[in-house]
């Protein structure tokens, strides 16, 4: 993770291409491609500097291509820069970041959520009152017809407010909401991380407990059995921890763990930003 490389290697073959200079854009999407088309079992590694200190992260699949994009939002100008896709002036200073397909046409639209007047700002869509100051942004589809429902947990009460379709007292103040599939019904799970014991709460699901106060949740399907896999970051080794699934150390403390489908299998990378150079570290496999 010190230098800026690209290698491939997979159990029948094995083919490492190493780029000392910085990764070019092109050179990122080549390394993706021959990914790809490399075994099952092949990781490929890669990184890319996309984004300054002070931005937010927000990796998803703007261009519905089924790889995730990178992109980051910056408060500072109210840009949203997704490498490959555009550049996009939508929101302030302040608002939250709520990236979802709202409109069910596969691509992650643009959209955020303004603590101060509880507005949520979708591009292209719309805007809607639906919160309150100190409220989480938590859209996700919750009752599976495919399209984002928004939805805010609130931490001062432990509701979770979900708009069409209900409100649901599940979590304490201190809880991190982790909303994911846990249970492969494609429809979205009210869950919360509990950082004090190391507890997951999956409303219909049961209780388990996975993790350290301290660890990261990073909740996503890194098994590709169809539902999200319990799992954390760990800052103070960069170990991600993954039930049910392979242990890898990737990243160091003080990077925003950013998982997703980079590889364009529908199993998710571990993937890490890294605020104080704009750099990606993308572990595809
Ligand atoms: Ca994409
Ligand atoms: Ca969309
Ligand atoms: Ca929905
Ligand atoms: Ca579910």
């Amino acid at each position: 993770m010190k230098r800026i490389t690209v290698s491939i290697v997979s159990a029948a073959c094995v083919a490492a291409a190493a780029l000392t200079t910085a990764v070019a854009p092109s050179q990122a999407a080549t390394a993706r491609a021959e990914g790809t088309t490399a075994e099952a079992a092949a990781t490929v590694t890669w990184s890319a500097r996309w984004g300054l200190k002070g931005d937010i992260p927000v990796a998803n699949d703007y261009g519905g291509d089924k790889y995730a994009d990178l992109a980051v939002f910056r408060p500072s100008d109210g840009y949203w820069y997704i490498r490959g896709v555009g550049n996009y002036r939508w929101g302030v200073k302040g608002d939250v970041p709520a990236p979802r397909d709202y409109t069910n046409d596969g691509r992650v639209d643009i959209a955020v959520y303004r603590p101060s007047n509880g507005y949520w700002y979708i591009r292209g869509v719309g805007s809607y009152k639906w919160g309150l100051p100190g409220d989480i942004p938590v859209p996700k589809d919750y009752n599976g017809d495919g399209y984002a429902d928004i939805a805010v947990y609130r931490p001062s009460n432990g509701y979770w407010y979900i708009r069409g379709i209900g409100n649901y007292p599940w979590g304490l103040s201190k809880d991190i909401p982790v909303p994911r599939d846990y249970n492969s019904d494609r429809r979205v799970d009210i869950a919360v991380f509990r950082p004090s014991n190391g507890g997951w709460y999956i409303r219909g699901v049961g209780n388990y407990t996975w993790g350290l106060s301290g660890d990261i949740p990073v909740a996503s399907d890194y098994t590709v059995m169809g539902r999200a896999d319990l799992a954390v970051f760990r800052p103070s080794n960069g170990y991600w921890y993954v039930r049910g699934g392979s242990t890898v150390q990737w990243g160091v403390a003080g990077d925003e763990p950013q998982p997703g489908n980079f590889g364009g299998d529908g199993r998710a990378d571990r993937v890490v930003w890294r605020p104080s150079t704009g750099v990606w570290w993308v572990h595809v496999g």
